[in-house]
C-alpha cells in the first residue's frame, strides 16, 4: 500500500477537493480488499447496517444505485484489519491538516450491472458532525470508468459549500437547485484502475455515472472525521440508543463506534492492539 503523499498532490486535495492516487494498492493487496469486501457484503445480507432488521429500500430507486453495506470493520474481521490501520488514518490526517482521525463509518459501495447513476451530493451534511476538513477514501476494487459508474467532482466546491443536505435521489441534479453558483462548474471525471483509490473531502459536490455495463464496480470507501469533532443532532448512522445518549455539543469519542486510528501526538496503539486482540 502506497500510502506517501507529495506536497504537490497535498496541495491539489486542498485545492481541488479531492486527489485521485494511482497504484495505491499492490495486486497482492487489491485481491485481499476484494475477498474481505466481497465476503463481508455476502454475509451482511440484506442489512445496510449491522443494527438495521432488513432493507427498507429494497426494490427502490436507491436500492439499484449500489449495493450499500455500512460499517463492515464491525462484523468482519478480514474488513477491520483493513480499516483500521493507522497508515490509512495517517494519510487521511495529512491530507486534511489535522492531527488525529477517527472512523465515522465504512461503506462497500457495489454498483451492479446497469447500476442508476450516484445523484450530486455532499457527504458530510448527512453525518452527526460538522468539519470542513473531513473526508473520504474511496478505494476501487474493479476498474472504474466512464462506462460503468466512475466518480465525478466539481472542483473547489468544497470551499463554497455549506451544510444544506440534498438527498440522493432520482434528479441527479437536484444539487444545483440548492447551489445554483455551481451550474457552470466542469466536473471532473476519476477514472481508475482497480487498487487505485481517491480522496475527498465531505463537503465536495460528487457523483457517479450509471453501470452501462454487464459488469460490476465495487468501492471499499471509508468516512474519516477528525479528532475532536462533536454531535450536531443528526442520527445518521448513530443506533437509536446512541442518538438518545448524545446531545449537541458532546465530543464523538466513543472508541467502539469511532475508533482513533491515528494521532500524532496521543497514544492509540494500545487501544487499537486490544480490538485486534479479540480477532484472534
Ligand atoms: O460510489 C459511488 O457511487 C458514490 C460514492 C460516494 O458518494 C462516496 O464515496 O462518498
Ligand atoms: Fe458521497
Amino acid at each position: 500500500m502506497n500510502t506517501t503523499v507529495t506536497q504537490e498532490q497535498i496541495d491539489f486535495y486542498r485545492e481541488n477537493g479531492f486527489v485521485v492516487l494511482h497504484d495505491f494498492l499492490t495486486p497482492e493487496e487489491l485481491e485481499t480488499w476484494r475477498d474481505a469486501v466481497d465476503g463481508a457484503v455476502r454475509r451482511r445480507g440484506e442489512r445496510r447496517q449491522l443494527h438495521h432488521k432488513d432493507n427498507k429500500y429494497r426494490g427502490t430507486y436507491y436500492d439499484y444505485i449500489f449495493v450499500q453495506r455500512v460499517n463492515l470493520w464491525m462484523d468482519s474481521p478480514e474488513v477491520r484489519r483493513l480499516i483500521l490501520d493507522p497508515r490509512l488514518g495517517k494519510l487521511a490526517a495529512e491530507l486534511a491538516g489535522v492531527d488525529g482521525m477517527r472512523i465515522w463509518h465504512d461503506q462497500a459501495l457495489i454498483k451492479q450491472p446497469w447500476a442508476n447513476p450516484t445523484g450530486w451530493h455532499l457527504d458530510n451534511p448527512k453525518w452527526s458532525y460538522s468539519s470542513r476538513d473531513t473526508l473520504s477514501i474511496w478505494v476501487a476494487l474493479d476498474d472504474a470508468t466512464l462506462q460503468n459508474g466512475c466518480l465525478y467532482f466539481l472542483p473547489g466546491s468544497h470551499k463554497t459549500a455549506d451544510y444544506d443536505d440534498v438527498p440522493i435521489g432520482e434528479n441527479i441534479g437536484d444539487i444545483f437547485r440548492v447551489y445554483p453558483q455551481w451550474q457552470e462548474t466542469m466536473s471532473a471525471p476519476a477514472e481508475m484502475k482497480a487498487g487505485s483509490c481517491s480522496f475527498h473531502n465531505g463537503l465536495i459536490a460528487h457523483g457517479a455515472g450509471a453501470n452501462m455495463t454487464p459488469g460490476w464496480r465495487r468501492a471499499m470507501t471509508c468516512g474519516f472525521m477528525p479528532d475532536g469533532c462533536t454531535f450536531n443532532g443528526k442520527q445518521n448512522i448513530l443506533t437509536d440508543e446512541q442518538f438518545a445518549g448524545y446531545e449537541i455539543g458532546d465530543l464523538l469519542d466513543d472508541d467502539l463506534q469511532n475508533p482513533l486510528i491515528y494521532h500524532r501526538t496521543k497514544p492509540f496503539e494500545e487501544k487499537l492492539a486490544e480490538r485486534f486482540a479479540e480477532d484472534s
